[in-house]
């Protein structure tokens, strides 16, 4: 009886172990009076676990092309945004590069075992499902301080001690509702970014989560993938906005008037600035500076969306043939 006692007391540790420990993206996220990050796992091996739902597509922010060779590093690089639920008003970024011996790390993978490792990382290691934006999965790795707030990656290492892993909690759980901002609630009165420790009110408490800034219009940059656009409101304000890769950025036009925003609010830069919208994907609807995902009208072969299926959606067909995206298996 003892030994059955005790091996149903083991049983119960390691189910509260795989399912009760994860942190809150809030206390990952935590920062000292300077923005630097103070969770005590920023300086040891210890890995964190966060859960929450996947905010963005990693081919839509960062280039994840092989690239061994890559001179001054990181060569092939993977990203994604991982929102926390209800009571947890944060959010965690995951990072992953190929060549860490150029960007302060050890260790490079060949472009064979980048695309192994993106394949791992893209896919629920239990069923081998395919993640997508709306997932709620559950992350463990090492944590570190970069730019303006703390990250999983793996400390810019090769090792596979360092490793990180995502795993599947809820298949299309759904994206969460963008939170509706003003810039009066990140900008003071002379358009220098609101910074308050204590992520009471400002920017870092709406860092790394999903954002809606309404009735703005772009006043400044280029509209191409991965350039910078700024918009401005009715009070002067302005902000940031950093277009991802997607090819929507280029293949329609740049919406003009009053626009809605709804991208993931970041930092990368300083600790107490440097502040950005960053808008993975766009959808040409003309309103909202946002992709609201396909809609092919029963019509896949309608690439660009315009209804109808013509030599505007071959020539794109025939311009990307044989390409691959990195991660998805094809390209090994
Ligand atoms: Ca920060
Ligand atoms: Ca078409």
């Amino acid at each position: 009886m003892q030994k059955v006692g005790r091996g149903l007391m083991g049983l119960t540790v390691i189910l509260l172990a795989a399912t009760c420990f994860a942190d809150t993206h809030w206390k990952v996220q935590g920062i000292t009076p300077d923005g630097d990050g103070n969770h005590p796992d920023l300086l040891t091996m210890n890995k964190v676990t966060v859960e929450g739902v996947i905010l963005n597509d990693p081919l839509y922010i960062v280039d994840g092309t092989p690239d061994e060779y890559a001179p001054e590093g990181p060569g092939g690089m993977w990203e994604i945004y991982i929102q926390g639920g209800p009571g947890d008003h944060a959010g965690t970024a995951i990072w992953m590069g190929q060549c860490y011996d150029n960007v302060w790390g050890n260790g490079t993978y060949t472009d064979a075992e980048w695309l192994a490792e993106l394949y791992r990382v893209n896919h629920d290691p239990n069923t081998g499902y395919d993640f997508a934006p709306g997932d709620r999965v559950r992350v463990t790795g090492l944590l570190k301080f970069f730019n303006g707030k703390t990250n999983i990656n793996e400390r810019h290492d090769t090792d596979s001690d360092n490793d990180f892993t995502v795993e599947l909690l809820e298949p299309a759980a759904g994206l969460p509702q963008p939170e509706l901002i003003t810039l009066s609630q990140v900008k003071d009165a002379i358009d220098d970014f609101i910074f308050d420790y204590t992520r009471t009110i400002g920017c870092e408490y709406y860092q790394n989560r999903l954002v809606r800034i309404n009735d703005v219009n772009i006043t400044d940059g280029t509209w191409a993938p991965n350039e910078v656009l700024t918009i401005t409101d009715d009070t002067g304000r302005t902000f940031d906005v950093l277009l991802g890769l997607s090819k929507g950025f280029s293949n329609f036009p740049m919406p003009t008037g009053y626009i809605d925003v709804i991208g993931i609010f970041d930092q990368e830069g300083s600790s107490t600035g440097d502040y950005r919208i960053w808008v993975p994907s766009y959808d040409g609807n003309g309103k909202v500076l946002t992709d609201r995902r396909p809609k092919p009208r029963n019509l896949y072969g309608d690439i660009n969306n315009d209804g109808i299926v013509d030599f505007t959606d071959f020539a794109q067909f025939a311009a990307e043939w044989l390409q691959c995206a990195p991660g998805s298996g094809s390209c090994n």
